[in-house]
């Protein structure tokens, strides 16, 4: 194990149905820290760079469109092992197959609208990190965090 951060976002459907907080919740909850937030509306080129790994895929235009169609909320979240612990805590990417109890499959219905981001390694996580938090990430001490790890 170690100490990572990743990079995590509601999607446009969770912020337009009201889903920051109960997912900021279930993440703080679960002991990871929040180290940077912020609410972005996204422009096509920081969409397109993002998700620049599906550029070939039949679903890119749709996928660009739709996460530049209403804000999101972007964070970085830090703690032992955060990009596994979130990709778990996510659920599979398509909700209809994402087990009850992680974020899919609680609040998400179809696979065009699947309610959370999270990197899905450490060099994405780095890769994101960067692309969407040039201005970094705060650091500070917690004295739960003595509780967690
Ligand atoms: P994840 O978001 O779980 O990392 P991914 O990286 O494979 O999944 O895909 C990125 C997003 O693209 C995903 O959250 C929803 C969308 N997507 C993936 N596969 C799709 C498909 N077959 N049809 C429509 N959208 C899809
Ligand atoms: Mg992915």
């Amino acid at each position: 194990m170690a100490r990572e951060q990743t990079f995590v976002m509601v999607k446009p459907d969770g912020v337009q149905r009201g889903l920051v907080g109960e997912i900021v919740a279930r993440f703080e909850r679960k002991g990871l820290k929040l180290v940077a937030a912020k609410l972005v509306q996204v422009s096509k080129e920081l969409a397109e760079a993002h998700y620049a790994e599906h550029r070939e895929r039949p679903f890119f235009g749709e996928l660009v469109q739709f996460i530049t169609s209403s804000p999101v909320f972007a964070m970085i979240l830090e703690g032992e092992n955060a990009i596994a612990v979130v990709r778990a805590m996510m659920g599979k990417t398509n909700p209809a197959e994402a087990a009850p109890g992680t974020i899919r499959g609680d609040l998400g219905l179809t696979i065009g609208m699947n309610v959370v981001h999270g990197s899905d390694s450490p060099e994405s996580a780095k890769r994101e990190i960067e692309l969407w938090f040039p201005e970094g990430a705060l650091t500070y001490e917690r004295t739960v965090d003595a509780w967690l790890a």
